[in-house]
C-alpha cells in the first residue's frame, strides 16, 4: 500500500518544477550587471499571454467570436479577439517601465511610452494575434514577440520609429505563446531556446522543453499550396520535387499547413521541416512576400537559428534585413538547416528537377 502511494506521489509531483520567472531569474543570474529590467519585461509578457489565453479558452462563451467591423493597417477585417489581444498587450506592458516605445501589427504607428509614465531602455514590437483568420473555428492561433534595446541607451525621451527599425540580429529576445491544445510560451534571450506550458490550475508556465534543438532535416513542408501558379519557376520545381518519390531522400515528404505561423512554425520547431511563405504574384500591390519582417519573421529567424536551423527569404538571411518599413512584408523559408538549403539551391536555380 505504502508502496503504491510512493508511486502516485512520483508520478503526481515532478522531480523539480521551474516556472519561467525562476528560469530568467536563474539566467539573469550569469550576467551580474543586469538591472532586472529584462525580467520584469518577460513578466508583464507572460501576464498579457495568460489573460489573453483565458480569453482565447473562452471566446466563444463571452462574445469574443467574429469581426469587430474594421480594417487594420494591412486592409484586413480584425477580429475581436485580435483587438482584444492588442489592448491587453499595450495595457500590460505600458506601465512596467521597461520599454520606451511599443510596435503592433494591428496599430499603423509606433506607440510610445508617455512621459507620464516611466520610460524604459527596452523596445518590444508584438503580433498580438497572429493566424486570426483560425480563431472562430478553434485552430490554434499564437502572439509572437521581438525585444530589442533601445538605440540611445543615454536616453529617457519616449523611444521613436528608428528604435523599432533595427535588424533582427540586434534583437535580444524574441518569442511566441501558442493558444493550442495548452498554452505555451517559448523564448529566446540569445542562450538557446526554452518552452513553458502553462498549467492551468497554478497559473504559472512551467520549464517544459528546455533547450529545444530543431532536427538538422525533416519529413515535412507547410506551404499554402493554393498559390502555385503564383510563384517563380524555382520554388515551384522545390514543390515538384519534394513531392516525387524517392526513398533515398526520404520523398515524398509530408505536407502540414494549418495556415497560423506559430502553430504551423512550433510544430516543424519540433518535429524538423520547413515552412515556406515565398513571394507570390498574387496580389500586384505586395512585391514583398506575405508575412511581416518585424512581427514575424525576425523573431521566428531569432527563435530557429538559436535551435539550430536556418531563415532566409530564399536569398538573404532573415536576421541581416534592415527594415524600412515598420509593417515592412518579406518572403520567408525557416526550419530545419538542410530543408532550408534545399529550398534556397531551387530558389536561386542552383538545383534543378
Ligand atoms: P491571419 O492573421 O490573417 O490569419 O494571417 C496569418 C498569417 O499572417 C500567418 O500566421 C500565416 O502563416 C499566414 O498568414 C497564412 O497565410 P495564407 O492564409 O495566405 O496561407
Amino acid at each position: 500500500m505504502v508502496d503504491y502511494i510512493d508511486e502516485l506521489i512520483e508520478i503526481k509531483v515532478p522531480k523539480k518544477i521551474v516556472t519561467i520567472q525562476r528560469h530568467i531569474m536563474e539566467m539573469e543570474r550569469q550576467y551580474p550587471q543586469a538591472s532586472g529590467n529584462f525580467s520584469g519585461l518577460l513578466y508583464d509578457i507572460c501576464m498579457a499571454a495568460k489573460q489573453v489565453s483565458y480569453h482565447v479558452n473562452k471566446a466563444g462563451l463571452m462574445d469574443l467570436l467574429g469581426q469587430q467591423g474594421t480594417e487594420n493597417v494591412h486592409g484586413e477585417q480584425v477580429k475581436k479577439l485580435d483587438m482584444f489581444a492588442h489592448d491587453t498587450f499595450v495595457k500590460a506592458l505600458m506601465p512596467g517601465g521597461h520599454l520606451c516605445v511599443m510596435g503592433s501589427e494591428e496599430e499603423e504607428d509606433v506607440i510610445p511610452i508617455p512621459k507620464t509614465e516611466q520610460v524604459g531602455k527596452y523596445v518590444c514590437l508584438f503580433d498580438p494575434l497572429d493566424g486570426s483568420s483560425n480563431i472562430d473555428v478553434n485552430v490554434s492561433i499564437g502572439t509572437i514577440f521581438s525585444i530589442h534595446k533601445r538605440l540611445d541607451a543615454s536616453s529617457e525621451e519616449p523611444g521613436t520609429l528608428e528604435d523599432c527599425l533595427q535588424p533582427g540580429w540586434k534583437q535580444v529576445c524574441a518569442g511566441y505563446v501558442i493558444y493550442g491544445s495548452s498554452t505555451m510560451i517559448v523564448y529566446t534571450a540569445g542562450n538557446g531556446v526554452h518552452g513553458f506550458t502553462l498549467d492551468p490550475s497554478y497559473g504559472e508556465f512551467i520549464l517544459s522543453h528546455e533547450n529545444i534543438q530543431t532536427p538538422k532535416r525533416g519529413s515535412i513542408y507547410s506551404v499554402n499550396e493554393s498559390n502555385f501558379d503564383y510563384w517563380d519557376e524555382g520554388f515551384k520545381n522545390y514543390i515538384r520535387w519534394v513531392k516525387k518519390i524517392d526513398e533515398e531522400t526520404n520523398r515524398p515528404r509530408n505536407s502540414r499547413y494549418i495556415g497560423s505561423l506559430v502553430a504551423d512554425f512550433h510544430r516543424n520547431l519540433l518535429y524538423g521541416g520547413v515552412f515556406c511563405y515565398p513571394l507570390d504574384r498574387k496580389d500586384p500591390k505586395i512585391k514583398t512576400g506575405k508575412l511581416r519582417l518585424l512581427y514575424e519573421a525576425a523573431p521566428m529567424a531569432f527563435i530557429i537559428e538559436q535551435a539550430g536551423g536556418r531563415a532566409t527569404t530564399g536569398f538573404e538571411r532573415i536576421l541581416d534585413i534592415e527594415p524600412d518599413d515598420l509593417h515592412q512584408r518579406v518572403p520567408l523559408i525557416i526550419g530545419s538547416e538542410e530543408d532550408v538549403t534545399i529550398v534556397e539551391e531551387f530558389m536561386q536555380e542552383k538545383r534543378q528537377l
